[in-house]
C-alpha cells in the first residue's frame, strides 16, 4: 500500500492510502514519522479505530504518556483520555462568549506547556461527532516563525517569555476577552478541579524543534504573561507588551491555521512541539466525544520558575 499526502487548507496534510488495521512494518513506521515531522498535523479519514488500535498507532511516534490530570482516563485503557461534552462534565467547562453559552472552548495552546516539558504530540479520534460546532483548530508555529521579518527574528533570539498557569480566563493577559463571562461553575483555582498548582514556566521566544531543528515561534496566547527581563533585549515594558500583542496577532493569522470539522472515522495526529491547537467548543447539550492518546515529551523545551 503506498502512502500519498494531500495538503489541508493552509497547513497540515491528509494522508491517503493508510489503513490503521494494516501491519506496521519498520519502513511504514519510519514513513509515518517523517510525514509527522515534515507537516506537523496529519489527518486520516475513514479509519476503523478501536482504543487498542489507537494506542498501537500512537506508539509509532514514541512512548505514551498517561495524562497527569487523570480525571477521565479510560479504565480499560489507561493510555486513553476521554474528552467528552454534552453531559455531566459540562458545568466547569461552560462560559459565555459574546452572549453565546459554549462548552469546551479552548484558546490556542500547547498541551502541558505549563510544565516546561510539553508532550511531543497527540492523537485524537472521533468517537461521537458533534451535531454543531466542536471543531479543533491547529496552528503551525514553524510556518508562523518563517513568515516573520528578519529584524523580528533577530530580536526573538534575545527574548524569553513567561507563562503563568491560571484557571481564570479573565486573568490571562493575551487571550481575547471581548464579550467573555465565566460561567457559574467556572473553576477559580486549580484545586476546584483537582489540578495541582503549576509554577510559572519560561520558554525561548524562538524555540528550536528538538528533532527537526526547525525554528518554532514560542508564543501561544493561553497563559502568556510577559517577556522576562525585557531590558536585556533593549525593550521598555510598553515595548515588550506591544511586541507580545503583535506576535499573538501574528499567530492568529488564518494563513497558519487549519480547523478540523470532525467526521466519524477521523484521526488527527499533531506535533505538539510545533503545532498549537484550540477548540471552538459546542452549544450546551450537544454531545461530542473524542478519544485522545498522548506521546510523551522527552525534551525540556522550557523551564519552570521555582519559588525559592
Ligand atoms: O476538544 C478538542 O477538540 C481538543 C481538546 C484539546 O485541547 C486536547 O485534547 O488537548
Ligand atoms: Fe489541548
Amino acid at each position: 500500500m503506498s502512502l500519498t499526502i494531500k495538503p489541508l487548507e493552509n497547513i497540515g496534510v491528509e494522508l491517503l492510502g493508510f489503513d490503521i488495521c494494516q501491519p506496521y512494518t519498520d519502513e511504514l513506521k519510519q514513513q509515518l514519522r517523517s510525514i509527522w515531522y515534515e507537516h506537523g498535523v496529519v489527518l486520516l479519514r475513514n479509519q476503523d479505530v478501536t482504543p487498542e488500535r489507537q494506542i498501537e498507532f500512537s506508539r509509532i511516534f514514541g512512548p505514551l504518556e498517561m495524562h497527569p490530570l487523570k480525571a477521565t482516563v479510560s479504565a480499560a485503557n489507561p493510555e486513553l483520555f476521554e474528552v467528552e461534552s454534552g453531559g455531566e462534565k459540562d458545568k466547569p467547562m461552560t462560559a459565555s462568549y459574546k452572549g453565546e453559552t459554549i462548552v469546551g472552548r479552548l484558546d490556542w495552546h500547547f498541551d502541558l506547556h505549563y510544565t516546561g516539558k510539553p508532550n511531543h504530540g497527540a492523537v485524537l479520534t472521533a468517537v461521537e461527532v458533534a451535531g454543531e460546532g466542536g471543531l479543533t483548530g491547529f496552528g503551525d508555529l514553524a510556518k508562523a516563525y518563517d513568515a516573520l521579518d528578519d529584524d523580528t527574528k533577530a530580536l526573538l533570539e534575545k527574548i524569553e517569555v513567561v507563562y503563568a498557569f491560571s484557571m481564570q480566563r479573565r486573568h490571562m493577559r493575551y487571550v481575547d476577552l471581548a464579550g467573555y463571562e465565566p460561567g457559574p461553575y467556572s473553576p477559580k483555582k486549580p484545586s476546584d478541579v483537582k489540578f495541582p498548582d503549576f509554577p510559572e514556566s519560561v520558554y525561548p521566544a524562538a524555540m528550536t524543534h528538538p528533532v527537526t531543528g526547525a525554528k518554532v515561534l514560542g508564543i501561544v496566547e493561553q497563559f502568556l504573561d510577559r517577556i522576562s527581563t525585557p531590558y536585556k533585549a533593549g525593550l521598555s515594558n510598553d515595548e515588550s507588551i506591544e511586541l507580545l500583542e503583535r506576535l499573538v496577532a501574528h499567530t492568529r493569522d488564518p494563513r497558519f491555521h487549519y480547523f478540523h470539522k470532525w467526521q466519524p472515522g477521523d484521526l488527527v495526529l499533531w506535533d505538539n512541539w510545533r503545532a498549537m491547537h484550540s477548540a471552538t467548543g459546542t452549544p450546551v447539550g450537544v454531545r461530542r466525544r473524542i478519544n485522545r492518546t498522548t506521546i510523551k515529551g522527552d525534551h525540556q523545551l522550557g523551564r519552570v520558575l521555582l519559588e525559592e
